[in-house]
This record gives C-alpha cells, sequence and structure tokens, in this order.
C-alpha cells in the first residue's frame, strides 16, 4: 500500500517540476543531470498533504519515539507544521539567526532537557544541513536520534547521519525515483543510468559541507585525505589485522592491486591460471563450488601456486547463515574452506552471529573475512543504511573483519581494505545486472583499493595480456591517487 503511495508521489512530484532533467549547475560548480527542487511544494497543498501523510507514515512503520519534531529551515519547515498539527505533536523551530533581541534562543518552543527531537527534511545529499539542525538542538540539551527525509539522493548522507548517532529514514530514494519515472516513461534508459552514474560517482560522505538545498559533493571524486596514504603506510599501522598487513605488502612488492576472480569450472584449468597470472596479482579469488571437480589436492596445489607467486587466496563464499551453521560452512564439508583461503567474505544480513561464528574458525588460523557492504549488481539492496550498519559491525568485529566488497570507499579507517568487484575496462554490464566501472574510476575516484576482474581477464583472447594491462590500469590509478608518478 505504502509502496503505492510512493510510486504515486513521484510521479506527481515530476509533474510539479520538483525533479527536473537535464543538465544543471550546481554551486559547486558540478553539473548535475537531476535536479530536486521541492520548494515548489508549498504551491500545491494537496501535495503537500500527501508529502506530510508519508512522512508520518515513516514514523509509525519505525515505530519513532520522540517528544518534539523540528523541520529543518526552510523547507520542511511546513511539512513538520501540518505533521505536528493533525498528529496533536509538540514542535520546535531552530531559528537559523539568534534574534539579536528579546529571549535570544536559537530553539523556539518548549522542552527540556534530554528530551528527544525527531528532525525532518526535505531533501539530503550529504546530510549536513540535518547535522547542522541536529548540533543546534544538542546544543540547547535535546537528543536527536532519528531523522526523516522526503527524498534522499543517497550520495552518502544515510553513512554520514549514523557515523554521528543519527539514523536516516528515507521516504523516497534516488534509485526508487529513477525506477518509477522509468517504468511510466517519464524519462529514457539512458537519461535513468546517467543519473544512476552521477549519483554513484558522486558519494559525499566526507563532504563537510553542503552549499545549498540541493548540492552534491562540494569537490569531485570525493577521496578522503587518508587516501593518500600509500598501501604500505597502511601496512604499518599499529591497529591494522596482520593478514590486512600481509595483503598489502603484497601490493606494494608486487605493483598489483589486481585480484582475478577465477570463474572457471575445471581444477585443472583454474591451477594454470593460478601460475601463469600469478605474478601479476595480489589476489586470486575464487567459487570453489562451480568446479566439477573439485578435489583435496586441488586446494593443495592452490595454496603452492599462492605461495610460489606471492598471492592471497579468497574464496568469494559470501556466508550468509547463522552462526552455527557458518562455522560448519567455513570449516568442514566437502571443501573445509577455511583450511586453505586467507580470505572469505559474508553477508551482514543475518546480524553479528554470522561474523562471530566465521571468527571462531578463522581467528585461530589468521584468517580475515570481507563483509558485503555493497554489490555492483543492478538493484542491489545493500545501500544507504544497510551500508552504514555493515560499517558498524566491522568496526566492532575488526580483530576478524579486514575490509569490505563495496563499489567505493566506505570507512575513512585506513585499517580495511576496500575490494570492487564489476571492474572492466569499459563501462556497461552483462545480460544479467552486472555493472562495469573503469579500474581509474575504481581507484582513483572511487578510493577503493583492490579490483576484481573475472570475465575482462578470462575472456581475453590473450589472460596474461589482459592481466597485465589489468594490473597496470589499476596500478597507475592508485599512483595517482596517493601524488605518485612515473611508476
Ligand atoms: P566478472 O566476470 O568480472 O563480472 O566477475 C565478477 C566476480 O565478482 C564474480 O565472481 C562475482 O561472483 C563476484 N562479485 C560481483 O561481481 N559483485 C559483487 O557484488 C560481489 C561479487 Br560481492
Amino acid at each position: 500500500m505504502e509502496s503505492v503511495c510512493v510510486d504515486e508521489l513521484i510521479l506527481k512530484l515530476h509533474d510539479v517540476n520538483a525533479v527536473k532533467f537535464g543538465e544543471y549547475k550546481l554551486k559547486s560548480g558540478l553539473m548535475t543531470p537531476i535536479y530536486i527542487d521541492l520548494r515548489v511544494l508549498v504551491s500545491h497543498p494537496a501535495l503537500m498533504n500527501q508529502v506530510s501523510s508519508l512522512i508520518y507514515q515513516r514514523v509509525l512503520d519505525e515505530e519513532l519515539q520522540f517528544d518534539s519534531v523540528c523541520g529543518v529551515p526552510y523547507t520542511a519547515l511546513p511539512l513538520a507544521t501540518i505533521i505536528c498539527s493533525r498528529h496533536e505533536l509538540p514542535m520546535l523551530i531552530r531559528r537559523k539567526e539568534a534574534k539579536d533581541y528579546g529571549t535570544k534562543r536559537l530553539v523556539e518552543g518548549s522542552y527540556r532537557d534530554g528530551d528527544i527531537c525527531l528532525v525532518i527534511e526535505d531533501t539530503v545529499t550529504s546530510g549536513s544541513s540535518i547535522l547542522e539542525t541536529a548540533e543546534v538542538l544538542c546544543k540547547e540539551g535535546l537528543k536527536v536520534t532519528d531523522a526523516i527525509v522526503l527524498m534522499d539522493r543517497e550520495q552518502g548522507g544515510v553513512e554520514m547521519l549514523a557515523s554521528r548517532g543519527i539514523k536516516l529514514h528515507p521516504v523516497i530514494s534516488m534509485f526508487k525515483l529513477i525506477n518509477v519515472l522509468l517504468a511510466a516513461e517519464r524519462i529514457s534508459a539512458e537519461t535513468a543510468q546517467n543519473v544512476r552514474k552521477f549519483i554513484l560517482d558522486n558519494n559525499t560522505f566526507s563532504s563537510k559541507k553542503e552549499n545549498g538545498n540541493d548540492t552534491p559533493a562540494a569537490k569531485k571524486p570525493c577521496v578522503e585525505q587518508n587516501q593518500q596514504l600509500t598501501y604500505m603506510d597502511r601496512a604499518k599501522l599499529p591497529n591494522i589485522h596482520p593478514l590486512a598487513s600481509k595483503l598489502l605488502t603484497i601490493m606494494e612488492e608486487k605493483q598489483s592491486n589486481l585480484c582475478v576472480s577465477a570463474d572457471l569450472t575445471s581444477s585443472e584449468e583454474l591451477l594454470q591460471l593460478a601460475d601463469s597470472l600469478g605474478p601479476k596479482i595480489c589476489l586470486l579469488k575464487t567459487h570453489v563450488d562451480i568446479l566439477k571437480d573439485y578435489t583435496a589436492a586441488f586446494s593443495q596445489k592452490l595454496q603452492a601456486a599462492a605461495e610460489k607467486h606471492n598471492f592471497l587466496i579468497f574464496e568469494d563464499r559470501k556466508f550468509a547463515d547463522i552462526g552455527n551453521t557458518v562455522k560448519h560452512q567455513y570449516e568442514g564439508g566437502v571443501y573445509q574452506i577455511s583450511s586453505w583461503s586467507h580470505i572469505v567474505n559474508a553477508h551482514a544480513v543475518p546480524g553479528p552471529g554470522v561474523v562471530k561464528g566465521l571468527s571462531a574458525v578463522g581467528k585461530p588460523l589468521g584468517r580475515g573475512c570481507l563483509l558485503i557492504a555493497q554489490m555492483s549488481s543492478q538493484g542491489s539492496l545493500a545501500t544507504g543504511e544497510y551500508t552504514a550498519a555493515v560499517l558498524r559491525m566491522a568496526e566492532e568485529h575488526s580483530d576478524f573483519v579486514i575490509g569490505f566488497i563495496c563499489g567505493s570507499s566506505v570507512t575513512k579507517r585506513p585499517e580495511f581494505i576496500h575490494m570492487t568487484p564489476g571492474v572492466q575496462m569499459q563501462t556497461g554490464g552483462d545480460l544479467l545486472g552486472q555493472q562495469y566501472s573503469t579500474p581509474e574510476d575504481v581507484i582513483a575516484s572511487k578510493g577503493s583499493d583492490i579490483i576484481i576482474v573475472g570475465r575482462g581477464v578470462l575472456e581475453a583472447p590473450d589472460r596474461l595480456k589482459a592481466a597485465e594491462s589489468y594490473r597496470k590500469s589499476g596500478w597507475d590509478a592508485y599512483a595517482k591517487r596517493v601524488g605518485r608518478v612515473g611508476q
């Protein structure tokens, strides 16, 4: 029911030009293919009511508890007013400037120390406007734990606010908006793709500044300061996991941030691949369950190849069950993955138990785990708030979690390694939803550390030549990122 209403609302917002497509210059100077301007809402009272109802629906769905409501000035102010009036909730008004006379209060309304205030906003890009309001409220002794936004541009706001202890609940997210407008034939597939790419390329998670109502990253790309640390600097960090340190050292020594995804079905062919591409890679990724002829001898030979060529093995098993089950799946069965794979990965869906179960087996063996924070496939549900929760889980288990599978840098902590699948020399995708970015984009712009390449190498006429060209491309992008030249 709610999703029908949200779909309808998206079309209405498009009707009233609150969502526009074209080439718009933002205050930052950046060109955007989509512009959201919800200030026009005040001219459409029926729409104002519908928006307010959907925002309030989020309060009910999430069972939010609070003492008062505050709309971020100015666009969200009338929305908060309608909601508070209709549901008889106490409202607070945050002044943008303190009055230079009278009470000089920054927050108008009655409240007590420790009261919880729900913040409402119209559009979120980086999340800084909500944070600014929350900081003012906090200075007054109020607490802000949750915020609701009508339109989340999915450019890092959820993650940034989560890192500051505020859970953001969006009514509409950018990818949903694009899908609805595309399905209703309001926009072309090309426009939809342009917008998706723009959003993915312009994540503002580390951006400190939001200049206006609809401001994406102040800078493009958004590469954090710590991204300028070299792999070797990071290998020597005091709190780094020994396996992460080993991998970063291998990368620096071999001048390779290439992980080849050996998606082959014959053990012999896989071993040949490991032997021939070994010198070019830092990591070999396997899907052992697609081998038609797996034997324990195979895993021994693979380990020997890893030692000979100094790379690590990453079994892309994507564990996703309760702790007790993944423990068995990791240690036992036919594959005995923990006995030969240095790194495995896991979905965070089951909650921290999955990491605890894997850690019980892997930690004593010095193994490490990657959490899947984002996926490369179209329509992936691992976004926004989910990704933020994955980061928190990783931080709580950094004695076993060494990094993430993600599309771009998701944390500022240099101890964590970012690995990105969905990489080819040309952008595009396959027929089953895979989406590709280039090595340069992934490493230099999106701030990831390792490119994971499967078919880009496997389907090339000369796999060795292709691996070398991905290695060089990934390494050159890294050299550019850390400010090294001529590598
Ligand atoms: P490709 O041939 O480069 O598209 O292969 C990508 C590999 O990475 C393949 O083994 C996938 O299972 C794996 N993968 C991915 O593509 N996207 C993801 O989000 C994750 C893994 Br997690």
